[in-house]
């Protein structure tokens, strides 16, 4: 009889659970683009083999799911120097890697941007934005020191549209060559706080216009994937000024997994 009536209860939760769908999800920084996203879709990028090889890596599933529960702005003291883009989640560790041939984006020091946020499922909240200090070392760990104290952009529930969060700022300036864009986006209806690395490179000769600075595919790695690498699409498209079929790609990419 107990059974029985675990199983009804099993059976209500699940039904509630399906109408109300998934209750954690998520996103990460797509524009300029972060680690999870480049890696989440296929292993084109010699730094995203090398994250994805350590140990337990959650990446190519869970390139949305980068979230800790209960920071409540206390991001520097519950996430440790050197795991910021891991946000210290054990399956996130290879974001961590300290390389300097993560995929880029190439930005224009104070040039007005649009950001883009995938949102898989919206959450409300508020991003903060952070640039590394000047004579940032991609070579070394990420350290809360490596960062500016103040975001240089603070955004509280931007527009989501074809699903991403969109939201203009301005590019921090004084900066040159190659820098990180730390985004930290703490919800309000949510105990989660979701971490994002972005690797850029600051170039005062960059034309206008966004795309995602690309490197090509190393020749000969594994897992080629069939037809366009997601990642040009992605290019293609935030050039054409289209989100989501690009997104498609990505999930194509998971699927091939
Ligand atoms: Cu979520």
């Amino acid at each position: 009889m107990r059974h029985r009536i675990t199983s009804a209860a099993a059976g209500l939760l699940l039904s509630i659970s399906m109408i109300a769908g998934p209750a954690d999800a998520h996103g990460a920084l797509e524009s300029p683009l972060s680690r999870a996203a480049a890696c989440g879709g296929t292993d084109t990028y010699a730094a995203c083999r090398a994250a994805l090889k350590v140990a337990g890596s959650a990446v190519p599933g869970e390139w949305d799911n980068l979230r800790v529960a209960g920071v409540a702005g206390r991001d520097r003291r519950v996430v440790p120097d050197g795991k910021l883009c891991s946000g210290g989640l054990p399956g996130f560790r290879g974001l961590d890697l300290a390389r300097t041939d993560w995929p880029a984006t190439k930005l224009r020091p104070g040039a007005a941007f649009t950001f883009r946020y995938r949102g898989t499922i919206p959450h409300k909240g508020t991003f903060r934005l952070y640039v590394t200090k000047p004579g940032y070392d991609p070579a070394e760990p990420l350290r809360w020191s490596s960062l500016e104290r103040k975001p240089f952009l603070t955004v509280t529930d931007p527009r989501l549209a074809d699903g991403s969060y969109a939201f203009k700022g301005r590019l921090p300036t004084g900066r040159t060559g190659r820098h990180l864009i730390y985004t930290i986006w703490q919800n309000s209806d949510t105990p989660d706080t979701y971490y994002s690395c972005s690797d850029v490179v600051f170039t005062a000769a960059a034309k206008k216009g966004n795309a995602p600075a690309l490197q090509p595919p190393a020749q000969g790695g594994p897992a080629a994937p069939a037809g366009v690498p997601w990642q040009l699409g992605v290019a293609v498209l935030l050039a054409a000024g289209a989100g989501t079929a690009a997104f498609a790609g990505l999930r194509a990419g998971r699927r091939r997994r």
